[in-house]
């Protein structure tokens, strides 16, 4: 029984095995149990042997220079591929997460979490996008003073860490400023403070497009309620009516638009409008300056 002349003089050494440890890691439990019955196993198992088998004993003579030569340039060339091209066939990124800005990564902060500013493959930056779990009424002191009460919130927080070179604004309009006005634009994924990835691009948060609810606050505990907005579609403003005198009151007479947490569509922004006294959260967005 032959099961792989064909094949065997190429199909050794390194990128034998690598390929055959590839090839069992993607095709799983039924690779593995094909393995065992021999199918994968029997052809490894003997390419390796018959390497060995063949060039040791019947070229004796010669295996010193050319046998050994050819052993160590088939290996080189292999290791150093690899380390060049750092990913391996299935497209992992080995590089990734060692601080280095390598070959095909937008960026990499030293680590493989998806909760930060750069990806967990490195693939692509990120905004951290969260509710602030404190909550106030509709004086926030304006859209600026909502920027800072998000900073201080979030510096409070343990789970996310502002860089120097951050910015931090409240997702809020006063009927005149708003994201759309105000937010830079971003190649990048906004993440919530776990790392869930809430919206694929800049876009489709202005669009208000999210790919997952937006339901943890600052500390990655999930929340329920409203929060302050006034935004709608396009990152503008929902009303230039309800926006609690641009933020300044907490009267009762006034109203404010809020969206509702975890809410699909776009009611997670744009939901209703809600007495100034209302007691509730913000939206926040922590992002690296340009
Ligand atoms: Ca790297
Ligand atoms: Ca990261």
């Amino acid at each position: 029984m032959n099961l792989q002349p064909s094949n065997s003089p190429k199909y050794t050494g390194v990128r034998g095995l690598l390929a055959s440890v590839l090839l069992l890691s993607a095709c799983g439990d039924d690779a593995s149990a094909n393995n065992t019955e021999g199918h994968f196993s029997a052809s490894n198992t003997d390419a390796s042997s018959s390497t060995t088998g063949s060039t040791g004993p019947e070229s004796s003579s010669t295996t010193d220079e050319t046998g050994d030569d050819t052993t160590a340039s088939t290996t080189t060339s292999d290791t150093s591929t690899s380390a060049t091209e750092g990913m391996t066939d299935t497209g992992e990124n080995l590089n990734c997460g060692d601080g280095i800005l390598d070959e095909g990564e937008v960026c990499d902060d030293g680590n493989t979490n998806n909760a930060d500013f750069c990806s967990e493959d490195c693939s692509a930056e990120q905004r951290i996008m969260t509710i602030a779990s404190p909550r106030s009424n509709g004086a926030l002191g304006g859209v600026e003073d909502a920027d800072q009460m998000c900073a201080k919130i979030i510096g409070e927080s343990e789970k996310i860490t502002i860089p120097d070179t951050a910015f931090v604004q409240a997702w809020l309009s006063d009927g005149e400023v708003s994201p759309a006005t105000r937010l830079p634009d971003f190649e990048g994924h906004y993440v919530d403070a776990n790392g869930v990835v809430i919206a694929e691009s800049h876009g489709d948060l202005l669009g208000l497009n999210l790919s997952n609810p937006l339901m943890v606050d600052e500390n990655g505990e999930e929340v329920s309620g409203s929060v302050w907005s006034n935004v709608g579609a396009g990152g503008l403003p929902f009303s230039t009516e309800y926006h609690c005198e641009e933020w300044t009151t907490g009267s009762g007479d006034e109203m404010g638009f809020t969206g509702q947490i975890g809410a699909q569509g776009d009611q997670w922004t744009s939901d209703t409008a809600k007495d100034c006294n209302s007691i509730l959260r913000l939206l926040c967005i922590v992002g690296e300056k340009k």
